[in-house]
């Protein structure tokens, strides 16, 4: 006979601090801000070229953003897990080296 088991947290048992906590990080890993930083030199079509391509932005929204940026010194590109946020920051300023823009981004927690 096969030893009796504690209650699984999903068949109605009460959960661990740790099944607690293991539970949280699975479903909900923590979320990061991408925020695209304003400068002088960056032209406004490349910021929408990025915009559109990297962050999947529909034109009205890469313009919004853009604006915000251009306005107020930064603004939310898209919000990422950890990883897809640094790969994105990295591909945006491959694409702005490339081009010759000193078109910069920051990460920030959500
Ligand atoms: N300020 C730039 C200009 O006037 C436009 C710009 C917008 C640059 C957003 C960077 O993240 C940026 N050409």
């Amino acid at each position: 006979m096969s030893k009796p088991q504690k209650p699984k947290v999903e068949d109605g048992g009460v959960a661990t601090e740790l099944e607690k906590k293991t539970k949280q990080k699975l479903q909900r890993p923590k979320l990061y801000k991408v925020l695209l930083l304003n400068d002088d030199y960056t032209t406004m079509e490349f910021v929408l070229h990025v915009l559109e391509t990297l962050f999947e932005k529909s034109p009205a929204q890469a313009y919004q953003i853009m604006m915000q940026v251009h306005v107020n010194g930064s603004g939310v590109a898209g919000v990422y897990p950890w990883e897809v946020a640094e790969t994105k920051v990295e591909t945006l300023t491959s694409m702005a080296r490339h081009a010759e823009y000193p078109l910069r981004a920051a990460i920030e927690e959500a």
